[in-house]
């Protein structure tokens, strides 16, 4: 008896100090975990951004993230559009194996969602190690099912929390698509209920006044396509009605992000969490608020990105008043690359001088040059990421597995995953990074294999001109260039190297058809 007594105590104390143990150990996992906040910028190009070599628009906060941390000079977007890069961004797959981002064209705002709630993303990884998730800004990833027509006005689901988000406040899709209003947690937020919203790409709907019928009543003039519904004196691409007290103002939109990233931070700051702070700079239209406008001379557009570069030294102004700085990790990239002019006459074309936006590469965003996808891309963090420069190709779709590496989150192999396990490269402790990527222009697909890029025959779209399209041809043999000594893509030489061209032509097809 007596020996049971004994014996069952020091069971007792084994398990006790088992569960104490384990207890410990998890506290000091979530202790280390750092913070992640992932800055998506809309349209930014390589050349708009200071420590990429752009001088005509001041940007001290980006610059200062990359002075303390990695700067990457290959870093890509999977995509030249918004839908197919946000979709790998969060899910680490190519878009081109995606039934709806495949077709390489942008969501309208009443799209359903083209995320499988079922498939690993990047927030729901971070939430099964106990991150807390939020997204503030652009989604454009579609919402609800493809079987139900979406109803507005009435919990809108699925969306960002079906994906991994355990917070969400983002408009649908665009800045310049309808619905122009604010979702919050599946709710459109302000919504009367005696003014439903409804919303239409197909045709005309309600009574407000379209670009179309009134361009007296804009701002700016807009091409055909943005003459839709006028919103706060903006023609927007699609038609609504309703949700008169719901809609959004252009002029102060940066400030409301702004204030949800800082109160998600605040509010989370006890245990780890993920933030994806999707900014809608510089996308059209660019509608500064008064207090950034004329702050560059390239008008408009360089203004919003003074003021997305505003906005990033509160974050960490908000961080570091928060204690929190050291151990975050903050990523600042963009969807794709820049347009000057995007279908609004705001001026940034006529006043865009000498500037390149996409720096020295050819192109820009809807291109397979580099200027469609090789964009800013750095990663910062104190105690995690050490000071540099890497030459070496990072995809957008490698935040999934590294940051699983990182923080010890598990992804289920029940999905194809493009998405490289590259975590030394981004915190600086190796140079070693993709072997190849491909990029997904709109109507063609790249690759870059090394030094080389190959394009296969067809038509790459150049860089933007005022309404117009301009195409560039690569014929039978494709085109080849070594990037090192000719960045810009200007000297084809699939036919002093068909045999590389061919190995990369190839390995692209290879990507392509793989299940
Ligand atoms: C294009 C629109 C552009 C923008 C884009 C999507 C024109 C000339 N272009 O069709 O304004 O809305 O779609 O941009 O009208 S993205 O960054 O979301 O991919
Ligand atoms: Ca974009």
């Amino acid at each position: 008896m007596i020996f049971c007594i004994r014996e069952m105590k020091h069971k007792i104390k084994w398990m006790v100090t088992i569960v104490l143990v384990l207890l410990g150990t998890q506290m000091v996992l979530s202790q280390e975990n750092p913070n992640i906040i992932l800055i998506y910028a809309d349209d930014i190009g390589y050349g708009d951004i200071g420590c990429y070599g752009g001088e005509a628009i001041p940007t001290p906060n980006i610059n200062k993230l990359a002075e303390e941390g990695m700067r990457f000079t290959a870093g890509y977007a999977t995509a030249s559009t918004c839908t197919p890069s946000r979709y790998s961004i969060l899910t680490g797959q190519y878009p081109f194996r995606n039934y709806r981002a495949k077709q390489e064209k942008v969501l309208p705002g009443n799209a359903p969602l083209i995320i499988d709630p079922a498939q690993p993303t990047l927030p729901a990884m971070l939430k099964g190690v106990g991150y807390t998730t939020g997204l503030v800004g652009k989604w454009h990833l579609g919402l609800g099912s493809p079987k139900n027509p979406l109803d507005w006005n009435t919990f809108i689901t699925p969306g960002p929390n079906e994906v991994g988000f355990d917070y969400s406040y983002h408009m649908a899709a665009t800045n310049d698509r309808v619905p122009s209003v604010y979702i919050e947690n599946g709710y459109i937020e302000n919504l009367d209920s005696n003014d439903p919203v409804q919303v239409s790409y197909k045709k005309p709907i309600g009574n407000d006044p379209t670009g179309l019928s009134h361009p007296e009543l804009l701002k700016t003039q807009t091409n055909i396509q943005h003459s839709g519904t006028i919103v706060n004196g903006v023609g927007r691409i699609g038609w609504m009605s309703g949700g008169k007290s719901a809609r959004w103002k252009d002029e102060n939109m940066g400030d409301i992000y702004l204030n949800k990233v800082v109160n998600f931070i605040e509010k989370n700051k006890k245990k780890p969490f993920f933030l994806f702070y999707a900014s809608h700079e510089n996308h059209v239209p660019r509608i500064p608020h008064p207090r950034f406008k004329g702050s560059t001379s390239l008008g408009v557009r360089g203004d919003v990105v003074v003021q997305l570069d505003w906005n990033v030294g509160q974050i960490v102004k908000s961080l570091k008043e928060n204690g929190l700085y050291e151990n975050t990790i903050i990523v600042f990239t963009s969807d794709n690359g820049p347009a000057v002019y995007d279908g609004y006459y705001d001026g940034a074309y006529e006043k865009n001088g000498d500037h390149q936006p996409t720096g020295p590469y050819r192109g820009g965003k809807y291109s397979a040059w580099e200027g469609g996808c090789r964009v800013p891309f750095i990663v910062s963090g104190p105690n995690n990421i050490q000071k540099g420069v890497s030459d070496a190709i990072i995809s957008q779709a490698d935040l999934l597995a590294s940051f699983a590496d990182l923080t010890g989150g598990k992804i289920s192999d029940d999905f194809e995953i493009d998405s490289q396990n590259l975590i030394n490269l981004l915190t600086g402790k190796s140079n070693k990074g993709r072997e190849h990527v491909v990029l997904q222009g709109v109507g063609i697909k790249s690759i870059r294999k090394g030094a080389w890029k190959y394009i296969p025959p067809g038509k790459v779209r150049s860089k933007g001109s005022i309404d117009e399209m301009i195409f560039d041809y690569i014929g039978n043999e494709g085109a080849l260039f070594f990037l090192p000594e000719d960045p810009s893509e200007t000297n084809n030489l699939a036919s002093k190297y068909p045999q590389k061209a061919k190995e990369l032509s190839l390995l692209l097809n290879a990507e392509l058809s793989e299940k």
